[in-house]
Formats: C-alpha cells, sequence, structure tokens
C-alpha cells in the first residue's frame, strides 16, 4: 500500500518550506537612535544572521536622504567612522550591528525621530552566490543616551 498524504498536508508543507528558499537571512534586535529637533544623522542597529555566506550591500529608509553602513576605527587615539561599501555577513555568524561598533548611519534626516516611533527601514543582501534578498523591518526608536554613538 502506498502512502498517501492528504492535499491538505502536502500544501501545508509547501507553505512552510517557501520561505526557507529565499528566508537566508535572519535580523532581530533592531532600534534606531532617537534625535533631537534638527539633527540631521542617527544611527540604527540590529544583529543580523544569515544561513549562508553574504554581505549587506544597501540600506534604505524613506526618513533618510542617504543611508550608509559604517564601521568604526581607532584613528590614534580617537574612534573615527566611515562608510564601507558592504559588510560581511559569515553563514551561521551573528554580525551584531551597535554602538561604537558597526552601524548603520541614517543621514540627511527629513523627519524627528521620536522615542517609541517606528522607522522602516529596507536592507539589502546579496548572497555569495549572487542572489539578492531585500528585507523590510520596522526599527523601534530608543532613547537618546549619549551622543555620536
Ligand atoms: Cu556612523
Amino acid at each position: 500500500m502506498i502512502f498517501r498524504p492528504p492535499a491538505a498536508a502536502v500544501f501545508a508543507a509547501l507553505l512552510v518550506a517557501a520561505p526557507v528558499a529565499h528566508g537566508e537571512v535572519r535580523i532581530t534586535d533592531a532600534w534606531v537612535r532617537a534625535t533631537v529637533a534638527q539633527q540631521k544623522a542617527t544611527g540604527a542597529f540590529m544583529k543580523i544572521t544569515s544561513t549562508v555566506d553574504a554581505r549587506l550591500v544597501e540600506v534604505r529608509a524613506t526618513v533618510a536622504g542617504e543611508a550608509e553602513i559604517h564601521e568604526m576605527s581607532m584613528d590614534g587615539d580617537r574612534m573615527k567612522m566611515r562608510a564601507i561599501p558592504a559588510l560581511a555577513l559569515p553563514a551561521g555568524k551573528n554580525v551584531e550591528l551597535k554602538p561604537g561598533g558597526h552601524h548603520i548611519m541614517l543621514l540627511n534626516l527629513s523627519a524627528r525621530i521620536e522615542e517609541n516611533s517606528t522607522t522602516p527601514l529596507t536592507l539589502v543582501v546579496e548572497t555569495a552566490t549572487g542572489e539578492r534578498e531585500t528585507i523590510n523591518i520596522d526599527a523601534p526608536a530608543r532613547a537618546l543616551g549619549k551622543q555620536g554613538h
């Protein structure tokens, strides 16, 4: 006798399997630093884990004229930040974007980012095989704290 699963079960299995093909990247704990009036730039932070070797290649935010990927480095005894074209996401590694480390810089802000509001961000990740994945997230804004991330 041949086992034949009910059609509904097959359909459910397909639904569960579908996101895996395009879901190599997981983003958690995203947040944006809230701004004060007239502040034109701020940082966005999150944890990114990719199941395959990939790179974060682009970030977009409607509230920002430009969004850049930044890294921090020591310049003598001073921390400096600079834009990098892409951020490596090695397979299985939890890459943390945090104050004092890699972060996303939102520039030319068109509006104030109020505490407890959410900022939509679009991240574009390219896998080592050249596949591109676009991920939309809503990052909540957290209190100001120290300036200059
Ligand atoms: Cu920066």
